[in-house]
């Protein structure tokens, strides 16, 4: 699989943020991410959600040697002294019950700041508390603060039960691309209420995942940034020594595949999950 120009240099990075792996999901892009891990070398590692997809784990058990790989690359890289803090998705949320706990020299948390190089508050979170927001934005917007802060402990609470239910988890990434046509205002809705969290926060910047939709943003005098996902685009978020953060998506290992095979695969994975959701 790996051809012989293969580039082995290995860049080091101040902190790495990787979220929407989706372990224990076919669709998830194993080989892509160790293959970037190899290449990726950060003081710390943020885990931004759903990196396990429990999910899909409690209604078929697949967990390839694959998944054991990227666990055991991330285990032996917090050895070797990387701080990795792991914030849980919706999709792993079973880790939201441990937070402050430390597995494997793995640190839980909730929510985490982020401190960049140049002075910069980054708000790292999952994004999920905000579908409910997002999904009735107008209404919401209307009925003030208060509407707002319930909405979201009621969503929270909403997804616990559906948990405890066996139901699972509403889908924003699908549901917004069952939407074509409004998919673009759902992401800027969504874009819009994480960044006001982060100010509510003092940030300046926030970091999350969830919507599978990679980018480095401002928005207004927030910097917006999404980790993007390794289901589909293989993204990942750079802070480099001064700061400056950079959006990568992997490519390397698609090397031998033709472009037609490349985005036909995407465009299978995209369909199964499509079918899968509305299941
Ligand atoms: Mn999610």
């Amino acid at each position: 699989m790996m051809a012989a120009q293969q580039d082995n240099s290995v860049r080091k990075l101040r902190t790495l943020f990787i979220s929407d792996v989706h372990l224990g999901s076919k669709a998830a892009k194993t080989d892509y991410l160790l293959d970037f891990l190899r290449h990726h070398e950060a003081e710390t590692i943020v885990l931004v959600g759903d990196i396990v997809d429990g999910w899909r784990l409690k209604r078929s058990w697949y967990w390839p040697q694959n998944c054991n790989d990227v666990v055991q690359k991330l285990l032996r890289k917090a050895r070797k002294g990387a701080r990795i803090v792991y914030i849980p998705g919706n999709h792993d949320e079973f880790l939201r019950d441990f937070p402050g706990v430390h597995f494997g020299g793995i640190e839980v948390a909730q929510r985490y700041m982020h401190e960049g190089a140049d002075g910069r508050k980054y708000l790292v979170l999952h994004g999920d508390e905000f579908d409910v927001v997002v999904r009735n934005a107008r209404v919401l917007a209307y009925l003030g603060d208060w509407a707002y802060d319930t909405a979201i402990a009621i969503n929270i609470g909403l997804a616990a039960v559906r948990r405890r239910l066996g139901m699972p988890y509403w889908s924003f990434s699908s549901w917004a691309k069952l939407q074509v046509k409004h998919a673009v205002n759902f992401i800027g809705e969504f874009q819009k209420v994480v960044a006001e969290e982060a100010r509510r926060h003092d940030a300046q910047g926030v970091i999350c995942g969830h919507i599978h939709h990679a980018v480095i943003e401002e928005i207004g005098d927030i910097r917006y940034i999404n980790t993007g996902d390794w289901v589909e685009s293989c993204t990942a978020i750079a802070e480099h020594h001064d700061g400056t953060m950079e959006l990568i998506t992997w490519h390397q290992m698609r090397g031998g595949a033709s472009e037609g095979e490349a985005s036909g695969e995407a465009d299978k994975l995209l369909a199964q999950l499509l079918t899968q959701r509305a299941a």
